[in-house]
């Protein structure tokens, strides 16, 4: 399982991007706010995160030497990370380290981090190879973040809690505050240095012995089949889907060889990458009810406003989720978040290994059922949500206020 999707990472990742580090830990623990500190230098205005933050960052240490690395910073956004175990575990094998963040403030949630941090491990040791060496010896660095609150617990309370989950095993706690005080106060350096050298070990050591009674937790079949297979499936089907220019051409003549959930985000894709949201919106919308009502894939369904407009948001959210330096393999062209891509690109098709890529940053939207994070199913599938436009009665759809800050701030250096 996942081998697609590690596959696909090590090729569009390649070792010159440095270290693939993942960065995992409850909501709202500052992973994002870490990651784009060290990217930009200063601190950015966060919302929940959903599908990955992909940045490569250069981080001074101590001896002198640059530290590279790629963060994936793991937006868990509202379902949660129990959610997001079948994926993490899956992102890991490809990772040389593991960065976790905790909320140093909340005591009321630091069980839920440990017992997470624990199961993590413990599926990523059933992943070992034969002599299970190689997994203990990932480097774990755990951010004890928040610590300039005044609330903030004591980094020993939290070095205690994470012992046992932890023992054994290649790891350092660093107490960390991410403020715009200056990069020298944050932690970070000593934390990276840390990193630097453990990484060190790691490649230089042979073998570690592991302490009896961690046995890896039972998989939840839920929680492994959902994302992650989901994920493997989709990206073994983009190597034998249609080259884009027949996709849109069978779309436009209703002869599509599927309509499916795989499909529509397909179009959505395609379409807001050539042409932009406003136009591709429109486009989506008149090509999608023409199709329902003509193609004899489509009988007996009809066309969906809302649903329609929700998943145009997200997959647009995605786009525009892209990090700026994203390469495609197969046209060595980047994928600008910062520019709507029918001006950077005008007679450009986004080209299958873009797909993939797309769909490696935001894995989120092979779920069908990620609408029910926003809306109750009696609003969503009410008469009026299917005739026009309702807004969410659970959370606002994600917007893209802060990718945008987040760009503008970049494209300034
Ligand atoms: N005072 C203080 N606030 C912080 C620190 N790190 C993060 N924050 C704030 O904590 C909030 C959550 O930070 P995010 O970086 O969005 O958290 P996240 O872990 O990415 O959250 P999800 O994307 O929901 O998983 C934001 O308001 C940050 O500004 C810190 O070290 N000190
Ligand atoms: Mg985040």
């Amino acid at each position: 399982m996942g081998s697609i999707i590690r596959r696909l990472i090590d090729r569009f990742y390649p070792d010159s991007q440095g270290h693939m580090v993942t960065i995992v830990g409850l909501d709202y623990s500052g992973k994002t706010t870490l990651l784009y500190l060290l990217k930009l230098g200063e601190i950015v205005t966060t919302i929940s995160s959903i599908g990955f933050n992909v940045e490569t960052v250069d981080i001074m240490t101590s001896n002198g030497k640059p530290f590279r690395m790629t963060g994936w910073d793991l937006g868990t956004g509202c379902a949660g990370l129990q959610y997001h175990f079948g994926m993490i575990r899956i992102y890991l094998q490809s990772s040389t380290a593991l960065i976790w963040v905790v909320d140093s403030c909340d005591r009321n949630r630091l069980q839920e981090s440990v017992d997470a941090l624990n199961k993590i491990l413990a599926n990523h040791d059933a992943d070992a190879p034969k002599d299970k060496t190689r997994p203990r010896l990932m480097p774990i660095l755990i951010l004890a973040n928040k610590s300039d609150k005044p609330e903030a617990m004591p980094l020993d309370e939290i070095r205690i809690s994470f012992s046992k989950a932890t023992s054994g095993r290649l790891v350092s706690i660093f107490g960390t505050a991410l403020t715009d005080k200056g990069l020298e106060t944050t932690g970070l350096p000593e934390a990276f240095d840390w990193l630097n050298l453990a990484l060190e070990i790691a490649k230089s050591s042979q073998t570690t012995a592991i302490p009896k009674g961690l046995e890896p937790a039972t998989p939840n079949p839920r929680e492994q089949a959902i994302l992650s297979e989901k994920l493997e499936l989709w990206l073994t089907r983009i190597e034998t889907d249609l080259e884009p220019e027949e996709f849109l051409t069978k779309f436009r003549s209703f002869t599509l060889p599927s309509w499916d959930h795989y499909t529509h985000i397909r179009i959505a894709y395609v379409m807001l990458t050539k042409y932009g949201r406003r136009e591709g919106k429109d486009m989506i919308f008149k090509g999608l009810e023409k199709y329902i009502a003509i193609s004899p894939l489509t009988k007996g369904r009809s066309f969906h406003f809302t649903m329609t407009y929700f998943w145009i948001q997200i997959v647009h959210f995605g786009i525009r989720n892209m990090p700026p330096t994203f390469i495609s393999n197969a046209e060595a062209k980047p994928i600008s978040s910062s520019i709507p891509p029918a001006a950077s690109a005008p007679n450009l098709l986004p080209s299958p290994n873009d797909f993939a890529q797309f769909l490696l940053i935001n894995p989120y939207v092979v779920d069908g059922n990620l609408w029910a994070d926003y809306y109750t199913k009696d609003v969503l599938m009410s008469l009026k949500a299917k005739g026009e436009m309702v807004l969410p009665d659970k959370k606002p759809l994600p917007n893209l206020v802060v990718r945008d800050a987040i760009n503008t701030v970049g494209n300034k250096g």
